[in-house]
């Protein structure tokens, strides 16, 4: 029989190829000497640092999967899942800055712009030049992205956009806007515009207050009677289809995301119950906290096994939706609650900024929430199982 090494106990490490190993390790050196020593001023002060774009730019963390010759790295999904994995070990708010610019920004452009439009776009997102956003939820529709009010209105030359946007991660600072809207030049069907910053009646007010996720930026997108050329439309899909083939890939990578925040409160906790001393022994020396501890190993390890496999199948193009909706479901309820389970375990500490575990705990209530509830994925898997659909 084999050792057991409770930090990898399935030894998730050696399922690696040689290339992802070294991407994870670049990316984990990454986050922890560069991310790591910022994030909790950024989170206490709500600020959010443009210039790590260009960081990430230039560690080769944006767009992991966009083909080299735009200036991506090339790699399969399980590379981009482990990038994340570590980006969101310090704070899911930066893992969120890189997910919207690599599957929500360069996806799309990607796969359903035009030769121009990649040309034009996926270098300098590649590099962190340009800042990316994706405008799918509004006000009025959120878990239900078909009942949006945004229109794309055809004119002369191109088309008029009006509507608003809800909760866009990166919007106040981005140059690039891809925007879903409903266009009656294809039947009302939606379809998707690349927008640039500066175009008459485009804004992006800024959402202030937001109790979690506080080291990344969120806003509005405002569409005032924005003209855009023919060139803004993405060509190449049309459809719930079009802005859900960008949702796959950032709900995966989200599922991979979770286990790192996960994974930095379980060794904290760890940590802390072997340092601290209540009746005349560590805290690490009771069963309750053992079994809290065991309780967390087992969810992650089973957590990080399964994003494999889907990455696995991912990278093979076999990979279902509802797959996806398994693992960020499952995978973000459980990763928040270690979080909350690793806050409890330190006690009064667990409520300082010093210890960490409450921001990622807060952090995680939005990504929880975000790219499909915890309960729409619900929905998702039970329709999938019994053919009926019980969103409505
Ligand atoms: P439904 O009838 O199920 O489908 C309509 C059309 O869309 C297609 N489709 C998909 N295609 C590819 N992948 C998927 N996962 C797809 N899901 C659906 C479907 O095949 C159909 O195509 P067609 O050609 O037959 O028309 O649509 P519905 O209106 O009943 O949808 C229900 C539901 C709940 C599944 C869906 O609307 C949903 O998932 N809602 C959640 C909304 C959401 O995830 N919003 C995310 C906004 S972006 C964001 O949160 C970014 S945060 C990023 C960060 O900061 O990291
Ligand atoms: P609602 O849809 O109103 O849901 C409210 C509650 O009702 C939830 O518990 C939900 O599960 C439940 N519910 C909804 N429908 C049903 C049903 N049929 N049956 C049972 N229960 C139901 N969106 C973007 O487009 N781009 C972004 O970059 C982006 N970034 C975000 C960043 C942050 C910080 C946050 C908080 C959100 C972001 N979002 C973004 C929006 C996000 O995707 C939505 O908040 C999410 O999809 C949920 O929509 P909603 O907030 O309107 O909630």
């Amino acid at each position: 029989l084999g050792n057991f090494d409770w930090q990898d106990p399935f030894y998730i490490e050696d399922q690696l190829l040689e290339e992802e190993r070294m991407i994870a390790q670049s990316a984990r050196s990454f986050a922890q000497e560069h991310l790591q020593p910022r994030v909790i001023k950024a989170y206490a002060n709500e600020e959010t640092d443009p210039e790590i774009f260009r960081e990430m730019g230039e560690m080769g963390l944006l767009g992991t999967t966009i083909p080299e010759e735009y200036g991506g790295l090339s790699a399969g999904y399980v590379s981009y899942g482990l990038v994340a994995r570590e980006i969101e070990r310090v704070d899911s708010g930066y893992r969120s800055m890189m997910s919207v610019q690599s599957s929500l920004v360069m996806y799309p452009i990607y796969a359903y712009g035009s030769e121009e439009q990649r040309r034009k776009y996926l270098p300098g997102l590649a590099k962190g030049d340009l800042i990316g956003c994706f405008g799918l939820t509004e006000p009025d529709a959120g878990s239900d992205p078909a009942g949006m009010k945004t229109r794309a209105k055809k004119i002369d030359g191109g088309y008029l956009l009006s509507g608003s946007k809800m909760w866009i991660s990166n919007s106040p600072i981005a140059d690039v806007f891809v925007v879903w809207a409903k266009s009656d030049a294809h039947d009302g069907k939606i379809r998707g515009f690349v927008l640039d910053k500066g175009t008459k009646g485009l804004s992006a007010p800024k959402i202030q207050g937001k109790q979690s996720l506080r080291a990344s930026i969120t806003g509005e997108i405002v569409l005032d009677g924005v003209e855009v050329g023919e060139d803004a439309l993405l060509p190449h899909v049309e459809g719930l289809k079009g802005p859900f083939g960008c949702l796959n890939r950032a709900r995966y990578g989200i599922a991979w995301g979770v286990m790192g925040a996960a994974e930095a409160c379980w060794h904290a906790a760890r940590q802390y119950g072997l340092d601290r001393q209540q009746f005349r022994r560590p805290l690490a020396q009771t069963q309750l906290f053992q079994k809290k501890l065991a309780d967390m190993m087992t969810e992650i390890t089973l957590g990080l096994q399964a994003a494999l496999r889907v990455g696995r199948l991912m990278d093979d193009a076999r990979a279902a939706p509802e797959m996806i909706s398994l693992i960020k479901r499952n995978n973000c309820g459980k990763a928040l609650d270690i979080a909350r389970m690793s806050r409890d375990m330190h006690g009064g500490n667990g409520i300082s900024e010093e210890f960490q575990v409450i921001r990622h705990m807060m952090n995680l209530e939005t990504v929880n929430t975000y790219e499909g509830t915890h309960d729409v994925h619900a929905l998702i898997l039970g329709r999938a199982q019994t053919g009926l659909q019980a969103f409505f």
